[in-house]
């Protein structure tokens, strides 16, 4: 090997050494990001996450509904867009972006019975373990806005948002809820739009769940009628608490403990005490 060469392949590999410990620094000064990618749509786009979505049906069977309700007939992806510091004049309170400089809104006002998804699969990393208690956290934060035009249940615009496991396809997190259902605490917006706060979700896994596939899906869909539409904003997804506007830490959010023998119970039990009608499909 002539001496040149030899000079060439050590600049190389000192390349590529460098490279690796930029990295190294990245993953260390970003541990609360392990967990899915845009998480926060602060990339002003759905850059890693899957939209997909179609036409509403109606809800399948009869109240109360849960995700093994939700129908969807094959079709385009329904509306969805990045929010940033707007305010929605069907839900007056609703503070946005919610978190950092971005938020996702699935579907609009508009009607169509059409259907938006979005969904995203991560694996759960040693960096998602909050030193508070050791465990995994998946948070996130989700505020849906939806007409009301009293149809009958299965027909009204809906929103579900869930959690799972695909190594066993356990359900972590499930939340759903038609618009006007009873017992949810919907507040009245603008004419017949009813809608609800952000809600903060910060759901406790268990440490088995280090090291497999974690899905993500929300949806959100119109009236199945056709004339009535319904949205769902959802931000800060990852094992960070959900920061601010602007980019500060959040404030602790309720936890929800999920993952051990008495976590669904005590799951349901929170969401029944929040008002919520809630429903598991294993
Ligand atoms: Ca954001």
């Amino acid at each position: 090997m002539s001496m040149s060469t030899s000079a060439r392949l050590r600049g190389r590999d000192a390349l590529a050494l460098r490279a690796a410990v930029a990295l190294a620094v990245a993953a260390v000064s970003t541990p609360a990001l392990a967990v899915f990618q845009n998480g926060g749509f602060e990339q002003n786009s759905f850059a890693g996450w899957t939209l997909e979505g179609g036409t509403n049906p109606g809800l399948a069977g009869s109240p109360p509904f849960t995700g093994a309700s939700v129908t969807i007939n094959p079709g385009a992806a329904g509306p969805a867009d990045i929010v940033g510091q707007v305010a929605d004049p069907r839900a007056p309170t609703i503070a946005l972006p919610r978190a950092g400089s971005f938020t996702a809104r699935l579907n609009d006002e508009g009607g169509g019975a059409l259907v938006t998804r979005l969904t995203q699969v991560d694996t759960l990393t040693a960096a998602d373990i909050d030193p508070v208690d050791g465990l995994p956290h998946l948070r996130f934060a989700f505020a849906p806005v939806m007409d009301d035009p009293n149809h009958a249940p299965h027909e009204q615009p809906y929103f579900y948002v869930s959690v799972r496991n695909l190594a066993d396809n356990t359900v972590l997190f499930e939340q759903f809820a038609y618009s006007g259902q009873p017992g949810v605490d919907f507040l009245q917006g603008t004419g017949n739009w009813k809608y609800l706060p952000f809600q903060d979700v910060d759901a406790v896994l268990p440490l088995s769940a280090i090291g497999q596939p974690i899905e993500l899906t929300v949806i959100a869909a119109d009236c199945s009628l056709g004339g009535h539409g319904g949205y769902v904003y959802v931000d800060g997804f990852g094992s960070a608490p959900v920061g601010q506007p602007g980019g500060g830490a959040g404030a602790p959010a309720v936890e929800l403990p999920v993952g051990h023998p008495f976590a669904l119970a005590a799951l349901a039990a929170l969401l029944a005490a929040a008002g919520w009608r809630r429903a598991r499909t294993v």
